[in-house]
Formats: structure tokens, sequence, C-alpha cells
């Protein structure tokens, strides 16, 4: 399966996609395939599937393995690090996170993780991470120099940055569970220099209004993980956010 054209099918299809984060470490693989499963129910368009801490190894594996072998959608790694990879999934986005102070996690870990994913069948998709405030997890242990949220302009010229050195994707990421999502501002700043190149945002999205104001704004791709996590009903919340961004 080609996923970046399947994805790209969609948005000129749909205008925008809806991607479901399942984090390995959060739950059994047996729960996080109910999950992905009441997702893909609610309209999702592919689940992502890593986190920042413990997603590694056979619990990885595992999760990877037991939602690939039920759902319809593709799957995409969101590696934290080279340990991250799994060669059971569709896909990869292979990112740097630009604007990290540790060369880990600007180059090291793609350079441990490229004979795994050259090896295997898993699709890489180039992507330019970028965090902003307040970051959480991802921006402390990517030791992230955080995008100010109030200075769109930074993360446009680092989104920049990464598109002309050849990245397809660009990722504003908050941070898991941020209390506030990327500004509708700074996604604007951040599409209009991408043009055709498109744009993730994730982090602090947990309700349709919030989706909505995401995808107006000129996000392409709109991540949600902790609502799924959280929410009783996941296929209503999923299908509440998927009917928000795709109208
Ligand atoms: C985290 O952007 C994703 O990497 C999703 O964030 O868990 O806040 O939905 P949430």
């Amino acid at each position: 399966m080609q996923v970046e054209a399947h994805l790209q099918k969609i948005i000129e299809q749909d205008g925008k996609v809806h991607l479901t984060l399942i984090d390995p470490a959060s739950q059994t693989p047996e729960r996080a395939v109910e999950i992905a499963l009441a997702a893909v129910e609610g309209g999702t368009d592919a689940i992502m599937i890593g986190g920042s801490t413990g997603a590694s190894g056979t619990i990885l594996d595992e999760t990877v393995i037991k939602i690939k072998e039920k759902v319809n959608v593709p799957t995409i790694l969101f590696p934290g690090s080279s340990a991250g990879l799994s060669s059971y999934a569709d896909a990869v986005f292979f990112m740097s996170l630009l604007n990290s102070r540790d060369l880990g996690y600007v180059i090291t870990n793609q350079v441990l993780g490229a004979p795994l994913v050259y090896r295997s069948q898993i699709e890489p998709i180039s992507m330019a991470y970028l965090v902003v405030e307040p970051g959480g997890t991802v921006g402390w242990i990517g030791d992230a120099k955080l995008i100010p949220r109030k200075k769109p302009d930074i993360a446009a010229v680092y989104a920049l940055a990464g598109k002309y050195l050849g990245m397809h994707y660009t990722y504003l990421e908050a941070g898991s569970g941020a209390d506030a999502p990327i500004s509708p501002e700074m996604i604007g700043a951040v599409k209009h220099v991408l043009g055709e190149n498109k744009l993730i945002v994730g982090g602090g999205i947990r309700d349709a209004i919030t989706a909505k104001l995401c995808a107006s704004a000129g996000a392409d791709m709109i991540v949600t993980g902790t609502i799924v996590e959280e929410v009783k009903d996941v296929t209503a919340k999923v299908a509440e956010i998927v009917s928000a961004i795709k109208s």
C-alpha cells in the first residue's frame, strides 16, 4: 500500500485527513485494537502508533501486528527514537525534530533506524517535526528549543527550511495532552509557506470546534491521541471530529 499516495487521495476527495494516535505504552495490545477499530468506525483515516517513552520492543510489535490484523486503514509508525520502529507497520513518519538541541533527535536516531526501514517493506514518509510550547513530554525528552506559542514566524521559517531540505510533511506539535493546541495564526503562517506540502497538527485537540479551527486555519491533517484514550465512546468522539474537519 502506498500510504502517502493514499493520504493524498483522501485530501483530494475530502479536503482533510484525520489520524488517530495510539501509544502502545498506554494500554494492552488488545485494548489498542479496540480503540483502533472504534476510531475507524468513527471515520479516522489511519492509525499512528508511537510515543516518547516505552513505545518499543514486544509491546510495540504486538500492538502493530494486532491492529494490522483487524483494521483496514494504514498503520503509520510515529517513533520517538530508532527503537520506535517495527517492521510490521505499513509506513513510518521518517521525521527529524528540527528544533531539538540534541543531534540524536535531529539525525542520529534516523541513521540508526534507516537500515531497518531499508530492509523492511515500511514506507518512509519524510517529515519535519516541530515542537511548540508547551511541548509536553516529547519537548522534554527531545530536548526541543520550544518554538514560542506566540511566534508564528519562527515556526514558519523552520517549516520552510524543512521543505527546502526535501521533507514532504511538516508536523506542528504542541505536545500530547497540551492544555492549548497550536494557534490558528501559527498554523496559517506555516501553511502559507508550505504551499502544497502537507501540514499535520496535533497536541491538545479534544473536540470538534478546536479541530475545525485548526483545519480551517490550514492544517491538512489533524491528530488526536489523548482523547481517544480517555473517552468511553471512541467512535462517537472520532466521528464528531472527523465530520467537523471534513465538512
Ligand atoms: C501527540 O500530537 C499528538 O504527539 C496528539 O496529541 O494526545 O493531545 O491528542 P494529543
